[in-house]
């Protein structure tokens, strides 16, 4: 059944947990507004045909007795809203509603700019080292603050985003400049992304492979080219590919973190 939906609407392949039930409701939808159509292209053909001019010449002002069409339109209503309260509403609440815990999710901030993807993982500690923008420059996009214990094992990379299979993701969006989104489409993710704000997103992916990830908001001259790319690879990869590029620690800073510490 999902392969067919897949098919018949054109979609990417579903590659996160919540993807089928996405592309279900987007079925139903679609299935709803053929109906729909198909049914007003009746009523519109046969009302073409009944009221023809050669059979009424003269104009009758009081139109029709008949309560028919009032009815259907009442129950497309009454399908409408049982299709907004049974279906979408709750998988709203559920993906918004019921976020993984960060504990057991793999967390990472996105920091969007005109036009690149600016990835930062928090490194072996789990803890995010702090961003401060007067530190951003052409070497360092995201205005990292090396400096900060905390900072000193972050991963930084731009367009490439590496998740393990089969463990919820947690993605914190924000932007430097315009309004960007964030597009995973075979994870049925979407976020726009708002300058001074933190959005977060989840998902788990369920499919290992090379996905993209498109900037779905025209956001200046080069739109077309932001673009990065999700790589959802098995656990042991995935750590293998945060120890290749992982950052050299500086003494220095090692010296500091330990004069912290005493
Ligand atoms: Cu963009």
């Amino acid at each position: 059944m999902n392969d067919l939906i897949v098919k018949l609407l054109g979609l990417p392949e579903q590659a996160s947990k919540h993807a089928a039930e996405i592309d279900n409701m987007l079925a139903l939808v679609h299935i709803f507004m053929l109906i729909l159509f198909v049914g007003w292209s009746i009523f519109f053909i046969f009302t073409l045909i009944k009221f023809r001019q050669s059979k009424h010449p003269k104009a009758n002002y009081e139109g029709l007795k008949n309560h028919m069409s009032n009815y259907v339109e009442f129950a497309v209503v009454i399908v409408e809203a049982l299709l907004l309260l049974m279906l979408a509403f709750p998988l709203w609440a559920q993906r918004v509603g019921s976020f993984p815990l960060e504990e057991e999710s793999v967390r990472v901030h996105v920091i969007a700019e005109q036009f690149a993807w600016n990835i930062h993982y928090p490194g072996k500690d789990g803890i995010f080292g702090k961003r401060d923008i007067g530190l951003v420059s052409s070497d360092n996009s995201i205005g990292i603050d090396r400096s900060d214990p905390a900072a000193q094992d972050d991963i930084i990379t731009i367009n490439q985003l590496h998740v393990p299979i089969d463990q919820p993701i947690l993605v914190y969006l924000t932007s430097k400049d315009v309004v960007h989104s964030f597009a995973l489409r075979e994870m049925r993710a979407l976020q726009d992304v708002i300058p001074g704000m933190e959005i977060p997103l989840w998902f788990t992916p369920t499919k290992e492979g090379k996905y993209e990830i498109a900037c779905a908001q025209l956001c200046g001259l080069g739109h077309y080219r932001m673009r990065g790319f999700l790589t959802v690879e098995s656990q042991e990869k995935y750590k293998n590919w945060l120890n290749e590029n992982a950052p050299e620690i500086k003494e220095t800073i090692v010296e500091k973190v330990e004069s912290v510490n005493e």
